[in-house]
């Protein structure tokens, strides 16, 4: 039989789906494994080759621990909730879930050619009502919590409130809003409902805030920092505006240290451990006061320095604070007024990263040094960000850069401390050539001489501790996640609003779905899209909640769904969780390093503290694929006016230029044409219609209607192509479909091809040009099995000590190479072990049948019709991998070398097992030895076996 792989695949896939091969169940006598993939939002542009990268790892990883014996969850379903197929619906009216599901089909259509062993009865999908049920069961729960800071967990509002009745919150250690007032048990019982309601939104998890936010009016919605840029959103290019408004918000800072500290024990790519601990920012530092000279207030910073109190020479507070408009004298007045409707549209990025840019204005007002009395300036900055420490700095020219170039642009004094054991001063003539410093004086502290900054710091802190001016504290960059869109296409919030107050909805009515709107547009007053939908009321008529859940909702805790997905009663079960417990390997992008993974980890977290979720951390182990590259083609299309110029100084030209054609049509210079740098620029050409670099002239006529009539100047009778390597992208026309590949080669060389083009963690361009040979390499493997006619043929034989080396080998590098994810070196061990037992003629069933076995994870459906020719029922899935034996790897045979009277004079390969005696005998047979010999029968022959042979004439 000819290798078929189009009948082979399907008939495989077809066998998995209905013998649900890959059904994972609670099996408390197998160890469990959990094997994770991110799971897609599905683009209308389907999957490229770039996406099912990092899903082939995990596929077989998943497969290769089922043959270890392990129960494996190897889930998938869909971030369906997103930003596509609303613009989509805002433009044609598609109601977004029929955009979502035409491409959920496709994607799955997609993905079930590639030949994943997902257990597809566990699929979810983030905008399933059945799903979402819990993504806002789970807000419910966050806004009914509240964290506390003593017992380090997320504890019931129910109790909370129970303190507040019989105490106040005077000892209440929780994570609450920075403007929190104390009070007593009495106030609060004094309060009306809608006051204590208010009161309670300084603790819940899921709170109600102003904000300020980017709005962009013509999206018609906040976005995030990272989607505008120098005051335009990053799609579109629409205004931004940075605006106070309304908006849930998730209070992940409560769990700041435990999401640093839990990272210590997960088995996570570094670099993406340490973007989290830089995301979370934690700053061990104090607060100190400043009194201001003229006012009651004192001015509260915070410094990670306070050993360079005495080098402070000016005072910044953020454009935001409150103290600006009391402080600022009626002469700076408009000075500060202009600035601050100049830094009012800033976002917090430009703010933070355009540190060479220096702005700010003076206040006119003065604060005091605590330590010393001298009296400071104090000017307001973008630099100083309000939502850090307290908005307001001391600056420390001598010590902090930013406040160094701030001071040479406005020319204030600049202070260097010199606490360090054996530190001399720098002179300040040398901080900066062209700097004129007005005061470069060096002060030493005196109660910090001769200490090491850390000890000079802790000192400092415990002396202004003691005077009453500061205290230690810790700081967190880190900050509360933002959780409402004005959009359509998202999670309604389970709330309804009474009295200007929001409540939850009973868990029993949820899920709370998305209604019909006649528009995905925002209200003409500006309100989301919701707010369009009719009866959007509680059944009392309360009106609910008009925004919707961000992206990050539903993607937070589907893993743990995953568990136990058609659960109607809870999110999952506490079996379920008890078994599967976490993720053991979790595949997915670098570019979710902070996202996805903070707010994941937070969420589950969460859960764990509420007694859902079993184990604190939810990913054991991370690996991210890297990029697939795409290889662009380039073809040259001739500019009129520089081949003109070209012309013009007297160049020699191809004689249909004489025709003046390149005037009238497009004309495409070939790569290497002469002249063609000089008068033709490069456009992006579809890869489908190039074939090595040459392209198919006619397919590009056909290509787009005003390229029906394109010229070409050829060379050599061809057009050849330019090429590079870029992103893969459908504006760049180099993208790589899947679909294509698998009608050519098939599922299982794509897959080992996929895995062959580097170590997966690694960025790589996709070059077509080596699956030629992992074809060859799968086609070599069939026949193997078979005889010169094609037939079936497999021998019962006892496989020889070659043979057996040979599969052994490959069993030991392909366990070592599988369970460290070097899946690149295990394609090529593959290889080598295939050409061996080629050479070798090997075809006996003990050695092909564990071929089969340790091929599967990455080509299964080969395996497959191959196992089942050995006359096995049922899947190879089902089988064991297959114990490496060292015996077998043992070298056979012993080079000796062999001396005539002491002088090494040949090599000669004998089994390793022969005795002494016909060792002896075989080198004096040997016909290499008998030049040495000369006819002389020897005096002696000594043998050492496994060392020596030494003949002595
Ligand atoms: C004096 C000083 C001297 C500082 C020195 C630094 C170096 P991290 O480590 O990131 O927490 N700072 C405080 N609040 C700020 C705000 N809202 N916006 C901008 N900058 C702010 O940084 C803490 C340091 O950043 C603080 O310590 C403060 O400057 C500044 F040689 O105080 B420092």
């Amino acid at each position: 039989m000819d290798y078929n792989f189009n009948e082979i695949e399907k008939k495989w896939q077809r066998y998995w789906v209905d013998h649900k091969t890959f059904k994972a169940e609670i099996d408390t006598r197998k160890p469990k494994f959990y094997v994770l993939d991110m799971f897609p939002y599905p683009s209308g542009a389907g999957l490229h080759v770039g996406h099912p990268l990092g899903y082939i790892a995990s596929d077989i990883y998943a497969r290769f621990k089922r043959l270890q014996g392990f129960n494996v969850l190897h889930p998938m379903g869909y971030d369906a909730y997103g930003l596509p197929a609303e613009q989509y619906a805002i433009q044609t009216g598609t109601h977004p879930s029929i955009t979502t599901a035409i491409n959920i089909a496709r994607y799955r259509e997609q993905m079930d050619k590639i030949g994943f062993s997902f257990d597809w009865d566990r699929e979810v999908r983030t905008s399933d009502p059945a799903y979402y049920k819990w993504t806002q069961w789970t807000f419910i729960r966050l806004f009914q919590s509240w964290y506390n800071n003593n017992s380090l967990k997320a504890e019931a509002i129910a109790g909370l409130i129970k303190t507040f009745e019989s105490e106040g919150n005077q000892h209440v250690n929780a994570a609450s809003n920075a403007d929190t007032p104390v009070f007593t048990a009495v106030e609060w019982k004094s309060w009306p409902e809608k006051q204590q309601q208010e009161m309670l939104m300084h603790y819940r998890l899921a709170y109600l805030a102003d904000t300020m936010v980017n709005w962009c009016p013509a999206l018609g919605t906040v976005l995030a920092n990272d989607e505008v840029s120098e005051g335009f959103s990053v799609r579109g290019a629409h205004p931004v505006e940075r605006k106070k408004m309304k908006q849930w918000l998730l209070r992940i800072t409560a769990y700041a240290d435990r999401l640093l500290l839990g990272l210590d024990q997960l088995d996570w790519p570094e670099s993406v451990k340490e973007i989290q601990r830089n995301w979370i920012g934690k700053s061990i530092g104090c607060e100190a006061m400043f009194p201001i000279k003229g006012f009651d207030q004192q001015l509260e910073i915070f410094t990670t320095r306070a050993d360079t109190l005495f080098g402070v020479t000016f005072m910044v507070l953020a454009p935001e604070h409150p103290f600006v408009g009391q402080i600022t004298t009626p002469a700076q007045k408009e000075k500060i007024d202009k600035y601050l409707s100049w830094a009012k549209n800033r976002s917090e990025r430009e703010r933070m990263t355009e540190v060479k840019k220096v702005s700010g204005e003076f206040t006119g007002a003065f604060a005091i040094n605590p330590l010393n009395g001298i009296e400071i300036p104090i000017y307001v900055a973008d630099y100083v960000l309000m939502g850090y420490g307290t908005g307001a700095i001391m600056a420390v020219p001598g010590h902090d850069s930013r406040d160094f170039a701030f001071a040479r642009h406005f020319k204030l004094p600049i202070v260097q401390v010199v606490c360090r054991r054996g530190d001399e001063p720098t002179d300040p003539a040398t901080w900066e050539e062209s700097y004129d410093a007005k005061e470069g004086v060096m002060i030493n502290s005196g109660f910090i001489t001769g200490m090491e900054v850390k000890d000079a710091i802790k000192t400092t802190i415990k002396k202004i501790a003691e005077l009453g001016i500061g205290y230690g504290t810790i700081n967190y960059r880190l900050r509360d996640a933002i959780f409402s869109r004005q959009r359509y296409w998202g999670e309604p919030f389970p709330i309804f609003y009474k009295d200007g107050m929001p409540y939850t909805l009973p868990e029993s009515s949820l899920p709370l779905e998305l209604p019909a709107v006649d528009a995905y547009l925002p209200t003409e007053n500006g309100e989301p899209p919701l707010a369009r939908a009719k009866n959007w009321t509680t059944p009392e008529g309360y009106p609910l909640e008009v925004n919707t859940m961000p992206g990050f909702a539903g993607s937070s805790g589907y893993y743990l769904r995953y568990m136990d997905p058609h659960n109607d009663k809870a999110y999952f079960s506490k079996d379920a969780a008890a078994y599967w417990q976490e993720v053991d390997l979790y595949i997915g992008g670098a570019e979710h390093a902070t996202g996805h993974l903070i707010y994941s980890r937070f969420w589950n977290k969460f859960l764990f503290d509420i007694g859902m979720a079993v184990c604190e951390e939810p990913y054991k182990k991370l690996i991210n694929q890297g990029m697939i590259q795409g290889r662009s083609s380039f073809v040259y299309r001739v500019n009129p006016e520089k081949m003109a110029e070209y012309i013009l100084a007297g160049n020699a030209v191809p004689a249909f230029c004489e025709k003046q054609g390149w005037e009238q049509v497009p004309v495409y210079a070939s790569k290497n044409f002469p002249g063609r740098a000089f008068f033709s620029d490069p456009q992006h050409v579809d890869i489908s219609i190039v074939h090595n670099d040459i392209l198919d002239t006619e397919a590009f006529k056909n290509w787009q209607p005003h390229l029906a009539a394109s010229v070409f100047l050829l060379e050599d009778g061809k057009y050849v192509c330019g090429s590079e390597v870029e992103k893969m992208s459908k504006s760049k026309y180099n993208v790589q479909n899947p679909d294509e590949l698998i009608a050519r080669y098939g599922a299982d060389t794509l897959r080992m091809y996929e895995m062959f083009l580097g170590p997966i963690e690694q960025s790589k361009p996709w070059d077509t040009s080596g699956i030629e040979g992992v074809s060859r390499f799968i086609r070599k493997l069939w026949r193997l099995f078979h005889d010169r006619n094609n037939d079936f043929l497999i021998s019962d034989e006892d496989p020889s000590a070659a043979e057996w080396k040979v599969i052994h080998k490959t069993i030991k590098k392909l366990q070592e190479d599988t369970a460290r994810f070097s899946f690149n070196t295990a394609v090529s061990c593959f290889m080598i072990c295939v050409n061996e037992l080629a050479e070798l003629g090997c075809n006996k069933r003990a050695v092909l049948e564990n071929l089969v076995i340790i091929l599967s994870p990455y080509a299964p459906h080969i395996s497959e019709e191959l196992w089942s020719l050995l006359g096995h029922n049922g899947s190879v899935g089902q089988a064991t991998f297959p114990d490496f034996i060292a015996a077998y790897l043992t070298e056979d045979n012993f080079t000796y070398p062999v001396s005539f009277n002491g002088k090494t004079r040949l090599m000669l390969s004998l089994p390793a097992t022969m005795t002494a005696a016909d060792v002896e005998k075989a080198v004096l047979a040997a016909p290499e030895a008998q030049k040495w010999l000369q006819g002389l029968t020897p005096k002696k022959v000594i043998v050492v076996p496994r060392k020596i042979v030494n003949v002595v004439l």
